[in-house]
């Protein structure tokens, strides 16, 4: 499948662009990791994969910040997608295909394009709007959705900020007109909108009726200019959410568009939901062009009870974790203790206790255990299995539910948890058929019979490694690459991220005689305890 699959439509992973008014946080992070564990489950899968990520670049709120640091707002991107934003995927291991900058002229000329085709097929019409407005989320508000400070202003329910009141003489998009059919899609596809919590919020939303969407801006000029009038540019919603489809080539590759375009997953935070369940998927019917398969909320990183931003933050950096902790703990930990879909909270004793219970006690010591018992018992030589019974049949048993389950929870729920603790009960498995097993009292038995059933308990253990570093790959590329080589499972089997995962649980696949080494420390003992203020 994956020679020869030019016509295959490939398997869609997207981000939210993320604004580049200042550096990213864990927030950011959260859902750019999550995206990566899903593109390489599901390349594992065998399937052909793209995964996108990029930059919002327009608007307010970067011409605003671009200006108080005394620079332009071109300037002010450049700088922060190379210093910032691309360095930290590349430190947290994001395979991306490609990472779209909306200031690229491949984006631009498109957004003019479709804008433009929009207009003159009479979606779009000139009028005016006076309403609330938050620089932060870049949108409108309406009325309902405000909360008031204890001197009555009138405040954003996500910013915690005063909104402004535009007046605007604008173009509008024909949106209140999609209602209809926007239900009449959800309705068919229950599946569009992830978590279920999140998909009644849009349902009741859209429900309650829609007003047309102010798609352009006249008080200030950073922006993609309307095409049929300079004067304006472009809102930088409708802007940013086209990049899902000028990245893969819409408008200027046909090919590649029609191979990749829709996404089958937008992960979204739960904050911009409604641009991604109502307005894209309204803007796309209006062009006539498919639908998204998936709209996934994550939920929010929390700090003292607020959504963590960037002018409220733990104060912790990304690589201030992966300095402590490495950085597969750190891809692993927030996808294993938060529920996606779920807030969730950050806690150096959380990640700690975790870390030194999960990751180095359960699955790192197993590694490590088996690998010196298999150069001490058979001078590193993997032993064959001739004596198998019940116990390793419940150990296969356990193998085989452990994958169907991980591949049922991430590749087809987005349940990252789910199939993250799936494997790791697997592991906790393993360690108790040691435990029961106890190899290091079979090998008191120097009998033909004390050796075989030795060969057969760690060949078992080491086996079952391998699956378990196949099946955490995704989540944790480098330490499935380090317990590939303690293995030495690359001669006979090849690359491990040419591993199916459709065959992980396959028994038998280490040869026997293959050599086996201690290899790198999987997860090191941290250095001191950190703890929160
Ligand atoms: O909204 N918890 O960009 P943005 C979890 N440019 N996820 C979080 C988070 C938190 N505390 N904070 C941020 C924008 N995120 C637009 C998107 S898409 C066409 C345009 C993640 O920089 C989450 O995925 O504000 C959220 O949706 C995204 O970052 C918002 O990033």
């Amino acid at each position: 499948e994956k020679q020869g699959d030019e016509g295959v439509k490939a398997f869609y992973v997207s981000t939210p662009i993320y604004y580049v008014n200042d550096a990213p946080h864990l927030g950011h992070a959260y859902t750019t990791v999550a995206g990566d564990v899903l593109t390489r489950w599901h390349r594992q899968r065998g399937e052909k994969v793209w995964y996108l990520t990029g930059t919002d670049e327009h608007g307010q709120k970067i011409m605003r910040t671009a200006d108080a640091n005394g620079v332009t707002p071109q300037e002010w991107c450049d700088k922060l997608v190379e210093e910032a934003w691309k360095p930290l995927w590349q430190h947290l291991d994001i395979a991306n295909d490609d990472f779209i900058r909306t200031t690229e002229k491949r984006h631009t000329d498109r957004v003019q394009e479709f804008v433009q085709d929009l207009y003159d097929k009479g979606e779009i019409y000139k009028g005016g709007y006076e309403g609330p407005y938050c620089v932060g989320c870049e949108e409108y508000k309406l009325p309902g959705d405000l909360i008031e400070d204890e001197q009555g202003t009138k405040l954003c329910p996500i910013h915690k900020k005063p909104v402004e009141i535009l007046k605007e003489e604008n173009y509008f998009f024909k949106l209140s007109a999609y209602g209809p059919k926007l239900l009449e899609f959800y309705e068919a596809n229950p599946g569009f909108i992830q978590p279920e919590s999140a998909r009644n919020e849009v349902v009741n939303f859209v429900k309650q009726g829609l007003q047309d969407l102010s798609i352009s801006r006249s008080t200030f000029d950073w922006g993609i200019p309307i095409p049929w009038d300079e004067k304006h540019v472009i809102y930088v919603w409708v802007d940013a959410l086209l990049n899902y489809a000028t990245a893969v080539g819409y408008g200027s590759d046909q090919a590649k568009f029609e191979s990749t375009f829709p996404a089958d997953v937008h992960l979204v935070g739960k904050d911009i939901l409604r641009f991604h369940a109502v307005i894209w998927p309204a803007m796309l019917m209006a062009q006539g062009l498919p639908l998204p398969g998936k709209v996934a909320a994550n939920g929010w990183l929390m700090v003292g009870g607020e959504k963590m931003s960037k002018s409220n933050l733990t104060g912790i950096k990304p690589q201030d974790l992966t300095s402590h902790f490495g950085v597969d703990a750190y891809r692993w930990y927030f996808l294993r203790a938060i529920a996606f879909g779920s807030d969730g909270s950050f806690s150096w004793e959380d990640f700690t206790a975790r870390y030194t219970s999960e990751l180095a006690n359960d699955y790192g010591n197993l590694a490590s255990r088996v690998a010196a018992m298999v150069g001490k018992y058979f001078d590193g030589a993997l032993p064959e299995a001739t004596a198998a019974g019940d116990a390793e049949r419940a150990v296969r048993d356990g193998l085989a539910k452990a994958v169907a389950e991980a591949d049922r929870k991430i590749g087809e729920e987005l349940d990252f948890q789910g199939g993250i603790l799936a494997v790791f009960d697997f592991v906790k498995q393993v360690n108790g058929y040691i435990t029961e097993q106890e190899p290091w009292k079979v090998a008191k038995d120097t009998s033909p019979e004390g050796r075989a059933r030795l060969a057969t308990i760690l060949y078992t253990a080491a086996e079952s490694l391998r699956a378990v570093a196949v099946l955490l790959n995704p989540v944790m590329p480098e330490t499935s690459g380090k317990l590939w080589e303690s293995l030495g499972a690359e001669p006979a089997l090849g690359a491990l991220a040419d591993q199916p995962l459709a065959d992980a649980g396959r028994w038998g696949q280490l040869p026997p005689g293959a050599t086996v080494t201690k290899g790198a420390v999987l997860f090191p003992r941290l250095e001191e305890p950190k703890k929160d203020a």
